[in-house]
């Protein structure tokens, strides 16, 4: 058997959370266009025949700005302790630069193969992506590159190959019908943040914090934290048609993962500059 830890490591935005569910075929991490989505570590399993791999998935690289960012930033650092290899991971729509080469330093640091996936070549042309697979290439002495667009599962298949080449001999971390680490309470709080961030623009989506605080026979009810009175005022919207919104777009994912139908209850509140406070963050459980 072969098994190991494979961290996901890259810019805000390059597509790694897409990416983790692409190869783990299932939606384990939410994703959205708002950099920042991911604010912990996130666990997506895959399994064949005789081995298991499991993808780390984490927030992008940032400079800290707050308590929170700094909490995702020890994240990050903390996740790189154990892992067998990592997937380092570019964009092939942006330019491959600073950023991309600050994360390359730190992952061909560690001591364990990189493989660089470079992200997003869906609709680009043949030379374009040519082009930025030849710079993703002076990153660092990698293991392999793949090309590859996890929005349309092209190059997938090749790349979990190779990741599953690099693990070493030992037992299965997780039971085989597990996907991931995060409890039911903690995939319906995602679930419906990624439902607020995709219905949200400029600060608002990065002030968002879901509590799932009852999930019984018939309810599942959960908390929206804002900063402000009026990020609360955007997200319950003109007679709560907002807030109404994110609950229907996010109850058939929430019933998928508690298993039956529920009511959903929806309740915003404000929690002055949590995302500042170090303690709010903490128990928070990011
Ligand atoms: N065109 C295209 N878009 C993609 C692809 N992969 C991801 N995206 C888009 O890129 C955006 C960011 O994707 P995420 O998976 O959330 O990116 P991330 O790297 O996890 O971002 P953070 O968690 O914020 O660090 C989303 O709008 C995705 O739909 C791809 O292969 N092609
Ligand atoms: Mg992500």
């Amino acid at each position: 058997m072969k098994s190991g830890l494979v961290a996901v490591a890259g810019r805000p935005n390059v597509g790694k959370s897409t990416l983790v569910n692409a190869l783990a075929r299932e939606k384990v991490a939410i994703t959205s266009t708002v950099p920042n989505t991911t604010r912990r570590r996130i666990f997506g399993v895959v399994n064949g025949d005789d081995w298991q791999l499991t993808l780390v998935d984490l927030p992008g690289f940032q400079r800290p700005m707050d308590a929170l960012t700094e909490r995702m930033q020890e994240t990050v650092d903390g996740s790189f302790e154990d892992v067998d290899a990592v997937l380092l991971v570019v964009s092939a729509r942006d330019r491959i630069g600073a950023g991309d080469r600050f994360v390359a330093r730190r992952v061909f640091s560690l001591g364990v193969p990189v493989i660089i996936a470079v992200n997003k070549i869906d609709r680009l042309k043949h030379g374009h992506v040519a082009a930025q697979m030849k710079e993703a290439a002076k990153l660092g002495d990698f293991h392999a590159l793949h090309p590859v667009s996890a929005k349309v599962r092209d190059g997938i298949d090749e790349l979990r190959d190779d990741l599953v080449f690099l693990l070493p001999e030992g037992p299965a971390l997780f039971p085989r019908e597990q996907r991931t680490d995060l409890t039911v309470e903690e995939r319906v709080a995602e679930v419906i943040r990624e439902k607020a961030l995709h219905l949200t623009r400029d600060e608002v989506p990065h002030a968002i914090m879901v509590v799932v605080e009852e999930i019984s026979e018939k309810v599942v009810r959960a908390v929206l934290l804002v900063e402000t009175e009026s990020q609360k005022g955007i997200l319950v919207g003109k007679k709560g048609a907002m807030v109404r919104e994110i609950g229907s777009r996010a109850r058939p994912e929430v019933e998928r993962l508690v298993g039956h139908p529920v009511f959903l209850e929806l309740v915003v509140r404000v929690r002055s500059k949590w995302r500042r406070d170090p303690r709010q963050v903490e128990r928070l459980g990011l």
